[in-house]
């Protein structure tokens, strides 16, 4: 596949073909608008989910500054008591079966300090507040002050939650209870510790997988996978969601290294938000340093010169080196050792960064024996982390990598539409074809070029 969106027909073909991309993102998020927030995908995600609004919202900043607070207002109601944004807001609207696991298998409504509407118990990277901080950068008013300051405080309850009630290993960092919440759901990352929580396969003959109906099995989660994520919610669900005692009574606890990548450029965001609208920034800005300092002590190998996940059942890293290990790099205030480690890590063979790249960014090391080029989280390229890669490749001054990241972006979707995700050797199109992450981060770097 051919990277580089310079390579032919000069500066008037670039630019006729950057216009042509942006209404087609433009376009795919208007399809995917569903009258108080953006579905992730028609068929095979039809609820709001968490980190998709996040990122929905950094493009609709470009074309709908109205939607991009629409999205992260109708999101933030669905906030819990506890502070939890949780990672499915269910659209009452949709008929009981368009998606498993619905909200009957969550049974929110029973869990104290769930809202109104019915959502899922879990959560997801929190990746608003940069995204919001990012809607009011594009274009500062009185509104998107006015947003800012009903956010501030919902965001705030948010980064509480996961520091206080998540800090299962006691260190500083969030740990997570379900693959899911990592947001790279089958991720070889999460093998070893999946493989401890007890299931079958034919626990899922009593479900019917919404998934498969609508993309490849051969692309998606095994039965093996879903049974145990059903498993895990059935364990977590059974404690009403709560947060005490995890330790002794849940089977799934993993410190993420995104997940608290997130957490720490939350924390930046919110330093900029609160200056913004006139509250403190100091403490902001002193926990992203600890949640900086934490991710380095807690997940950073210096010999294999990368991030890992850290098994809190076992108290040790998973070797596997995914996409997931690279992402720290987005945080501003990463010490010069790991950074240039992960630059390394990048640019071997495992990842392919480069200037002009030859390849797609894939989000499993693609020298690894468990490497799948065609499985969901498992190899193919994902457009929300070379987002965040693309950043902290910026945040570092490494422009020229960020170019190259940007310019396989964007070929990305010119060879293959706004599709979920890419093959990472040929580009083509898998999973949902009109994806609304894929859309808003094109524009979003577009916009940068
Ligand atoms: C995928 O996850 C959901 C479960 O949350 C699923 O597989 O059904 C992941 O790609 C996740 O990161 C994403 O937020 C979600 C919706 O796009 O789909």
């Amino acid at each position: 596949m051919s990277t580089g969106t310079a390579a032919e027909g000069g500066a008037p073909a670039r630019a006729r073909e950057a216009g042509a991309l942006w209404r087609l993102a433009a376009a795919t998020l208007d399809g995917n608008w569903e009258h108080d927030h953006t579905v992730p995908s028609r068929t095979l995600y039809p609820h709001q989910w968490s980190w998709d609004s996040a990122f929905v919202a950094v493009g609709l900043a470009h074309v709908r500054p109205d939607r991009a607070w629409r999205e992260l207002r109708t999101l933030f109601a669905a906030q819990w008591a506890d502070g939890r944004v949780p990672h499915i807001v269910f659209n009452p609207a949709l008929r009981a079966g368009s998606y498993f696991p619905g909200p009957e298998f969550w049974d929110s409504a029973r869990a104290p300090g769930a809202p109104d509407v019915a959502t899922s118990g879990i959560v997801q990277p929190p990746v608003h507040a940069l995204a919001a901080w990012l809607v009011h950068r594009r274009a500062p008013s009185e509104r998107s002050r006015a947003e800012l300051a009903w956010l501030y405080p919902r965001l705030v309850a948010w980064q509480r939650y996961l520091t206080d009630r998540r800090d299962v290993g006691g260190a500083g960092l969030a740990s997570i209870v379900h693959p899911w919440e990592s947001g790279l759901d089958n991720s070889p990352a999460w093998d070893p510790p999946l493989a401890a929580v007890p299931a079958d396969a034919a626990v899922m003959r009593a479900y019917r997988r919404h998934d498969t109906a609508h993309a490849d099995a051969a692309h998606r989660p095994t039965d093996l996978d879903y049974a145990r994520y059903v498993a895990l919610v059935d364990a977590y669900r059974a404690g009403g969601y709560r947060d005490d005692g995890l330790d002794g009574r849940h089977p799934f606890l993993v410190e993420c290294p995104l997940l608290n990548t997130a957490l720490g450029l939350a924390e930046h965001a919110l330093a900029a938000i609160a200056r913004e609208t006139g509250a403190d920034p100091g403490p902001h800005r002193e926990r992203a340093v600890r949640i900086t300092a934490a991710l380095v002590d807690r997940l950073y190998d210096p010999v294999g010169g990368t991030f890992h996940p850290r098994d809190l059942r076992t108290g040790r890293l998973v070797p596997a080196r995914t996409a997931l290990g690279l992402m720290p790099l987005a945080l501003p205030g990463l010490p010069a050792r790991p950074v240039a480690a992960l630059l390394a890590e990048a640019c071997s063979p495992r990842f392919g960064l480069a200037a002009r790249m030859d390849r797609p960014l894939p989000s499993h090391d693609r020298t690894a024996p468990d490497f799948e080029p065609l499985r969901y989280w498992r190899g193919p390229s994902w457009q929300n982390l070379n987002w965040l890669l693309w950043r902290g490749l910026r945040a570092h001054h490494r422009f020229d990598l960020a170019a190259g990241l940007r310019d396989s972006m964007i070929d990305l979707v010119a060879t293959a539409g706004c599709h979920e995700y890419f093959h990472p050797d040929t580009g083509a199109g898998l999973g949902s074809p009109a994806f609304g992450w894929t859309a808003a981060l094109l524009l979003d770097v577009l916009a940068e070029t």
